[in-house]
């Protein structure tokens, strides 16, 4: 997240998972740990057996909280309210990290003043926690020896998703919970390499390693490099892309391991900017939404048909190894790419993955070290900047990246699109254990499939007897922007006025209601609040009366 990135220098782990166990404290907010990072929930979940004290800030009852002695349940949204309503509490006991404050950080006054309107009564208006329950979070967190953060999406899809992180840093920085071991601010990373594509300048703005494109000593050396010469322009991130496609100032797009059809924000905006696209190539490995939409598809292999490394959420590279034969006419993305770059007339040498990871180091400072000889047997953490170099499995010991820590003063701020008498419901969208994302490959495994068939909407009780619908009933959801018919799931998860649905399933798509609003700052969408009304379509019963006729006849 280019947030995290202005404070702490990168969007990564500042610590390992390794050490996530022996923390005294872990706040796990904004991460449903035990359904999208299940391996890394067990750790959590076993120390709360030992010493840990887990603290969960989430809107949902998801499984954590069984674990938590504290769970805060905030109105989706409000966690910056709730932050500095945090670092209210702390500041007013005293119990801040002076010390630290002043030897390694700048800004505290600026900060102290924002947050002294953030009174436990305040913050309770704002997002229904109650203030004691903050009053001993704040004290669980400050007074630990070492406490750690763990956060995902709850945190970063939000208008406000910058801030909310900015606003995780402050709390960590004021308590002294930064550089240390057991500490920090840990964005729990989604794919399994999404750490190493952003590495790798996955992103609009950087080269490999987040070296500046705007920067011309940065160019200079891509350019001698490469020998082509190179913009210095910033790009435009997803979303952007594809309302410059719909404004018809993007004319082509190559789509490659996405399937925005059904992940981006507002679907029926991206389907109607899809079909004005001139030309559309989709690499991928099987024939996903969007692949359907293609004038040219690309068949890839997937990580099982080939070589190469995955950068994982703690930076580690590692090695991935061919275990299969491609199936079918399928390629490895690498032979696809250079063979379309000899068409363009370009003469790309590095054909194997080893040679790729050369070029990589050659020309990425934190990377420079890393080879695949160094990584046979186990991975290393960049930043790694020479052959001798053992890794980094914590960042900021001592100093941080960019010298001082910075606290940003934040102000609350409401999403993008408040519930209203027509849509009186707020939706948030996300995952279930048994489906990963648009399912294109999920749904194609039979084992998830039988466990998580079809699309259901959490309820609670309260809201489901108003409406007047039960568990496995039809219900139409509907937002300012498109509507979809899902079963229902009547569940204490959610809390009266929000419910929840997951974006895996194409046929009833959680992004056909999704607001496609920004952060100004990372661009991440508000995937996570929108507002949607409810329609009770057909009840379990009858539903089951009609199949029953229907195959009679
Ligand atoms: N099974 C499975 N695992 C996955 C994935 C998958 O598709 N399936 N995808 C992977 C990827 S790419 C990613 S990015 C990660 C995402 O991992 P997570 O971020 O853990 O998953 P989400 O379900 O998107 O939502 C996280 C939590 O945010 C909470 N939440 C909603 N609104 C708010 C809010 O306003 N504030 C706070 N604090 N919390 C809120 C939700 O209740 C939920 O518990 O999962 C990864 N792991
Ligand atoms: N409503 C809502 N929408 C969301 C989110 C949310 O929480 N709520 N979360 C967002 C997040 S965090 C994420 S990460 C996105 C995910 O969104 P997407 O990335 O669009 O979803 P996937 O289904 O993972 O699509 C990846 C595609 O890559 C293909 N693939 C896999 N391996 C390879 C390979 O090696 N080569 C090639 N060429 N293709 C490959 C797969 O077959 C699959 O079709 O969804 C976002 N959308
Ligand atoms: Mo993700």
């Amino acid at each position: 997240m280019a947030g995290l990135a202005t404070v702490f220098g990168s969007g990564s782990m500042t610590n390992s998972i390794a050490e996530i166990e022996d923390a005294d404290v872990a706040l796990v907010i904004g991460s449903n740990t035990t359904e999208t990072h299940p391996v890394i929930s067990t750790f959590v979940k076993r120390a709360t057996l030992g010493k840990m004290k887990l603290i969960v800030a989430d809107p949902r009852k998801i499984t954590m909280t069984n674990f938590a002695e504290i769970w805060l349940r905030q109105r989706p949204g409000t966690d910056v309210a709730l932050l500095n309503g945090l670092l209210n509490v702390i500041i007013a006991e005293g119990l801040q990290d002076q010390a630290f404050i002043d030897e390694r950080t700048e800004n505290f006054e600026e900060l102290k003043k924002t947050v002294a309107g953030y009174t436990p009564e305040k913050v309770e208006e704002i997002t229904g926690v109650p203030a004691n329950s903050l009053k001993e979070a704040a004290r669980l967190y400050a007074k630990a020896e070492s406490a750690t953060i763990l956060y995902a999406m709850g945190i970063t899809q939000h208008t406000s998703g910058t801030d909310n992180v900015k606003a995780l840093a402050n709390l960590a920085m004021a308590t002294g919970n930064v550089g240390r071991p057991s500490t920090g601010v840990n964005p729990l990373r989604g794919q399994n390499n999404v750490q190493g594509a952003c590495d790798m300048g996955g992103l609009p703005n950087v080269y490999t390693g987040y070296q500046s494109v705007t920067d011309p000593e940065i160019k200079k050396k891509f350019e001698a490099a490469w020998g082509v010469a190179l913009s210095d322009q910033v790009g435009l991130t997803v979303v952007e892309i594809m309302n410059a496609v719909d404004e018809g100032k993007v004319k082509g797009l190559y789509i490659m391991g996405e399937n925005p059809l059904v992940s981006d924000p507002d679907s029926n905006h991206v389907e109607a900017a899809l079909k004005k696209c001139g030309f559309l190539v989709v690499q991928d490995l099987f024939m996903t939404e969007t692949a359907k939409m293609a004038d040219v598809i690309l068949p890839g292999t997937s990580f099982a048909e080939k070589d190469g490394t995955f950068t994982n959420t703690e930076r580690r590279v590692s090695m991935v190894r061919q275990a299969v034969e491609p199936v079918g006419e399928a390629r490895s993305d690498l032979e696809i790419i250079n063979d379309l770059a000899s068409r363009m007339g370009l003469s790309w040498t590095a054909d194997t993955a080893e040679k790729v990871m050369e070029e990589i180091a050659e020309l990425t400072p934190s990377y420079a070290g890393i080879s695949f000889a160094r990584i046979e047997e186990n991975g290393l953490t960049w930043p790694c900047p020479d052959k001798d170099h053992p890794g980094t499995p914590i960042l900021h010991e001592g100093k941080f990246a960019r010298g001082k820590g910075l606290f940003t003063a934040l102000e609350h701020r409401e999403p993008a699109e408040a519930p209203s008498d027509d849509y009186p419901f707020t939706l948030t969208t996300g995952r279930i254990l048994y489906q990963y994302h648009t399912g294109s490959m999920s749904r194609r495994c039979e084992p998830l499939e039988y466990m998580a068939p079809r699309c259901e909407v959490e309820i609670n009780p309260d809201d489901a007897a108003e409406i007047g619908v039960n568990d496995g009933d039809q219900i139409m959801i509907a937002s300012r922007r498109g509507e979809i018919v899902a079963a229902v799931n009547v569940t204490d998860m959610v809390p009266s006025k929000v419910v929840f649905i997951p974006f895996h399933y194409a046929e009833a798509a959680a992004n056909r209601l999704t607001i496609s609003e920004l952060d100004p700052v990372a661009k991440i969408p508000e995937y996570k609040v929108c507002a949607v009304t409810l329609k009770k379509v057909v009840n379990a019963e009858a539903g089951a009366e009609e199949e029953a006729k229907a195959a009679a006849q």
